[in-house]
């Protein structure tokens, strides 16, 4: 007698075979998705990569310290349709999601930031579609980043193509602070929650505070 979960892996294995050559259409037009999506990260990081030397030669210090990148991971991707309601295909994926390909960009100081969106913005084959400044308005919970949704055209083999990128532009102390709670909100049992919860937005506050005191001491130390 078999268990309701063996009965499910059974049934699971007899749908794959039985489909698999429209299964296998699937995962190849996902993963040519993907792929796009990976060159869309490869053109915007390499403008990102330019403005990061080029900030550094006209103000003698690194504006950006860091440019990370990543394309959501099909899970991730599962999740964030189906907590819309949204059925899966690769139609719902292109239309609903603004970050399967995501770049963050970490900067020394808050100014810094706005140049990098700033310069970035105006290329010209750069479409700003969004703009979300969590640090002008930041979430209720503390988070503060810039975030801006572009869109870049690639050139393909078969067609030149507009594809969405998110860019989160933050401090080194925001993406310090973010990182934490990102984990946070991945635990799924905390003891003390409210508590972190609390303290999480006192330490964002810090943070602003001291991002913005550490650029007065920089523009006071360059008047000399
Ligand atoms: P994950 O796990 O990082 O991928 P949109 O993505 O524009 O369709 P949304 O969620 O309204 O929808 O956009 P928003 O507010 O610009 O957030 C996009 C991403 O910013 C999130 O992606 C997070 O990476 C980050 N973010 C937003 N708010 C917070 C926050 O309060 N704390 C932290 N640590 N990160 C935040 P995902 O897909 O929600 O999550």
């Amino acid at each position: 007698m078999n268990t309701d979960s063996e009965k499910t892996q059974i049934d699971l294995q007899q749908y794959m075979v039985e489909h698999q050559d429209e299964l296998l259409e699937q995962v190849v037009a996902f993963n040519e998705l993907m792929n796009r999506y990976d060159a869309a990260i490869k053109e915007v990081s390499t403008k990102l990569e330019i403005l990061k030397s080029d900030l550094k030669l006209h103000c003698k210090r690194d504006c950006v310290t860091a440019i990370q990148y990543r394309i959501k991971t099909p899970v991730s991707i599962f999740n964030k349709l189906n907590k819309r309601g949204v059925k899966v295909n690769l139609e719902s994926i292109r239309r609903e999601l603004n970050d399967v390909a995501g770049i963050r960009v970490i900067c020394s100081y808050i100014d810094d930031i706005y140049t990098v969106a700033e310069k970035l913005g105006s290329q010209d084959d750069i479409y700003v579609v969004e703009i979300k400044d969590y640090i002008k308005n930041p979430k209720p919970n503390g988070y503060r980043s810039y975030h801006m949704i572009v869109e870049v055209p690639v050139f393909f083999s078969d067609a030149k193509e507009l594809l969405r990128v998110e860019i989160q532009i933050r401090t080194v102390a925001m993406d310090f602070w973010a990182t934490l709670e990102h984990d946070m909100k991945y635990k799924k049992e905390i003891a003390d929650s409210a508590d972190i919860v609390e303290e999480l937005k006192q330490c964002a506050d810090t943070i602003s505070e001291t991002d913005r005191h550490m650029m007065a001491l920089r523009d006071r130390i360059a008047r000399g």
